[in-house]
C-alpha cells in the first residue's frame, strides 16, 4: 500500500491485511479495465486510490478467513442496524446516539497494553495486534441485557491467543478489560452514568474458551468507532455488556475485577452475566428476545436459549449455582 496518512491527518495502519474497501473496488474494476487492454501506470492507480480513500476515509477492508467451526446460520443482522442501534455509554445512552457522537473517537494510532499477573507484559500498536494471530471471520449471536439480539459477522482471532503470548503467571486468576475513557474523545464520559473507566472481567478460563473473540473487524471492513474501534472483546455466550468495547488495557489479576455494570447495579447485573432464560432481570424476564430487524409488529419473539444457544461453555460452570452466580 502506497498511502502513509490519510488525507484527513489520522494515522491509520497500512499494514497489508488493510485496504480501504473502495480502493479495493476501485482496484478491481481498474484491474477488470487493464484486462480489457487500457493502458495505467502505478501513479495512475495511486491517484485513483487516494480519490476513493478521500470520499470515504471510514470503511477499511479487513480480510479475513472464515472459520466455519464458529459460525451461526441465522440470517446476519443488516449492517445498517448494526451501526445504528447501538450501547456505547461513553457515546450517550441512546441507542442512536454512538452513530451520531463517535466520530470524535480517534481509533488510529492506537495502543493497547497487556499487564499484571503476567511473565511477558506488551505494548501493542494497531498494526502488532493485527498481526499477532491470522484473522478469522466468525458468525456470532450477540445478546444484549435489555432483551434485543444481533447475527454480526465479526473478524478477529480468539483472546487464547494474546494470552499464550503474555504468559500468566500462577496468580492469574481473572482478566480486566479497560475501555478508553477520554472526555476529549468521548462526550459521554463527561456525564456521570457509570463510573468511567468502562471495566469489564472474565475468570482466566472463561477468557480462554476458544469462543471468546478479540475483535478488530465486521462486514468484512475495520470496527466501525460506534461498534467498538478499534479492538473490543465479543463474548457470544454473555449478555452484551460483558463485550468491552473501544480496550485500551487488559490485566491479569488475581482477585476478580470490580465491573462498572456491576459496580453500578450490583443486583441487576453480576460478574458472570451468562445468557440465561431461566434467570431473570430483577425488572423483567430473560425468557425471550427480539431480533434485531425483525421487529415488526406482528413479529413474535425468539425464546432466549441457555448460554445465547452456546452450549459448549457449559462444563466452565460446572456445579455452579447460575442464579447465585448470576
Ligand atoms: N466501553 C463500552 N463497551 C460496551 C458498552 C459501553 O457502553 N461501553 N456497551 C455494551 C453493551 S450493553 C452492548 S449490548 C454491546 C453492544 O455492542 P454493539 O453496539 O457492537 O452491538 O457493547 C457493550 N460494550
Ligand atoms: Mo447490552
Amino acid at each position: 500500500m502506497l498511502i502513509k496518512h490519510a488525507p484527513n491527518g489520522i494515522d491509520r495502519p497500512f499494514g497489508s491485511e488493510i485496504t480501504p474497501r473502495e480502493v479495493f473496488e476501485s482496484r478491481r474494476s481498474f484491474i477488470k479495465q487493464l484486462s480489457l487492454g487500457s493502458i495505467a501506470s502505478a501513479s495512475m492507480l495511486e491517484m485513483l486510490s487516494r480519490e476513493a480513500f478521500a470520499q470515504n476515509a471510514q470503511a477499511q477492508k479487513l480480510s479475513a478467513k472464515p472459520n466455519p467451526s464458529f459460525v451461526v446460520m441465522d440470517k446476519q443482522t443488516s449492517y445498517k442496524d448494526a451501526t445504528t442501534y447501538n450501547n456505547f455509554y461513553e457515546f450517550g445512552t441512546d441507542k442512536a446516539d454512538p452513530a451520531q457522537y463517535a466520530g470524535t473517537l480517534r481509533p488510529r494510532p492506537w495502543t493497547i497494553s497487556i499487564e499484571g499477573e503476567i511473565k511477558k507484559p506488551l505494548t501493542l500498536d494497531l498494526d502488532s495486534l493485527l498481526k499477532l494471530a491470522p484473522l478469522e471471520e466468525r458468525i456470532y449471536r450477540l445478546r444484549c441485557v435489555e432483551g434485543w439480539s444481533m447475527v454480526i459477522p465479526w473478524i478477529g482471532f480468539s483472546l487464547s491467543e494474546l494470552i499464550k503470548k503474555v504468559e500468566p503467571n500462577g496468580n492469574a486468576k481473572y482478566v480486566e478489560f479497560i475501555s478508553l475513557a477520554d472526555k476529549k474523545q468521548m462526550p459521554g464520559v463527561r456525564s456521570p452514568v457509570l463510573d468511567w473507566p468502562y471495566v469489564e472481567g472474565l475468570r482466566l478460563d472463561e477468557a480462554n474458551h476458544p469462543l471468546a473473540l478479540l475483535a478488530l473487524g465486521m462486514y468484512g471492513e475495520v470496527l466501525p468507532n460506534q461498534n467498538g474501534a478499534p479492538v473490543r472483546m465479543v463474548l457470544p455466550w454473555k449478555y452484551g455488556f460483558k463485550s468491552a468495547k473501544s480496550i485500551v488495557k487488559i490485566r491479569f489479576t488475581k482477585d476478580q475485577p470490580q465491573t462498572a455494570w456491576n459496580r453500578a447495579a450490583p443486583s441487576e447485573y453480576g460478574f458472570y452475566s451468562n445468557v440465561n432464560p431461566e434467570v431473570d432481570h430483577p425488572r423483567w424476564s430473560q425468557a425471550t428476545e427480539r431480533r434485531i430487524g425483525e421487529d415488526g409488529f406482528l413479529t413474535r419473539k425468539r425464546k432466549t436459549l441457555m448460554f445465547n444457544g452456546y452450549s459448549e461453555v457449559a462444563s466452565l460452570y460446572s456445579g455452579m449455582d447460575l442464579k447465585k452466580y448470576y
